[in-house]
């Protein structure tokens, strides 16, 4: 039995999970909520949740009054303002040069000495992964006080850092939603926060979205006949979800945005906000930046793809 497919046999995973009841232990009272009889470590994805209420409870309005006591909002320019407003219109919002020269250089620096010392190193090809837990500088601007103020009311509740990547190339990332790696009961839990540590041109990959299309439906494995069984993953690859994707977007004849973005300039996106990265031309180029994915307090929060409940730190 080859690697693979011992992955894609759902136990494979529930027998790790038993030992991470620490970072599990949420599921306990949220799995009680819902009624769902699972244990804390169980395989999830949303064929487990199907039976539970569906509504859109992700798309509401948003006013200045929602900001009024939200410190970073009030410091903004009126273009990042106005932007903040039509965060849930557009799906996406930007504060234009949210970190300082020197707050960025000091991340890139920390970044370099932590490839150096073998702190960190690269997965999935280009992507530095959860540098938060090896570095205190990076795990204190994810966690930033007056960032999660404004996060909190964006998700209507409260915002907890999950993840974080670090990239020092562009991600060439196929055009995906974030929940289907990162998903939760309710849709909508997550948010992506995305910060330029050098400018984007056309040709370090810079990334892409699609306005407005976080209102689309959010497509999971039933859209591409990815559920499995009671013991086993989907048999679909992530290449299918992409190429699934790709169909959807044209079918729907969806308009995609580039974004050019400065040293400091931070983007929020939504939860099912279709984005990714572009082709990174000029290899003899960087193209620094940072994500971080949060997830709505008391939400269940799971992967979709490998149905596995999200360890929470
Ligand atoms: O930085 C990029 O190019 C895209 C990153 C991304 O899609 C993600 O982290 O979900």
């Amino acid at each position: 039995m080859n690697l693979e497919f011992f992955k894609k046999y759902k136990f494979s995973y529930l027998f790790y999970n038993i030992f991470q009841r620490k970072k599990l232990i949420n599921n306990v009272a949220l799995y009680k909520k819902y009624n769902l009889s699972k244990f804390y470590f169980s395989p999830i994805s949303s064929k487990d949740l199907s039976h539970l209420p569906q509504e859109r409870t992700d798309l509401f309005s948003l006013n200045e009054k929602n900001f009024e006591n939200v410190e970073l909002f009030n410091n903004l320019t009126d273009n990042s303002k106005e932007s903040v407003l039509n965060f849930q219109e557009n799906g996406f919002c930007i504060l234009n040069s949210y970190l300082k020269d020197a707050e960025v250089d000091a991340i890139n620096q920390e970044i370099t000495n932590m490839i150096e010392s073998q702190k960190v190193g690269f997965r999935y090809r280009n992507k530095i992964m959860f540098s938060i837990h090896y570095s205190k500088l990076i795990d204190s601007v994810g966690k930033s006080e007056p960032l999660n103020k404004l996060l909190d009311v964006l998700l209507q509740g409260k915002a907890q850092l999950f993840q974080s990547i670090n990239f020092l190339q562009g991600s060439e990332q196929a055009t995906h939603s974030d929940t289907i790696h990162m998903t939760t009961y309710p849709l909508g839990g997550l948010l992506g926060v995305w910060i330029a540590l050098e400018d984007t041109n056309a040709e370090n990959g810079p990334l892409h979205y699609y306005p407005q299309s976080h209102k689309m439906p959010y497509l999971l494995n039933e859209s591409f006949d990815n559920q499995g069984t009671n013991f086993m993953l989907g048999s679909k690859t992530y290449s299918d979800y992409e190429k699934m994707m790709d169909a959807f977007i044209k079918n729907k004849n969806l308009k995609k945005e580039i974004l050019l973005a400065k040293k400091g300039d931070l983007l929020i996106w939504h939860a099912n906000l279709l984005h990714g990265g572009e082709p990174h031309i000029n290899k003899s180029l960087t193209r620094k930046s940072m994500v971080f994915h949060y997830f709505k307090k008391d939400s269940i929060c799971y992967h979709e793809i490998t149905q596995r409940p999200s360890l929470i730190q």
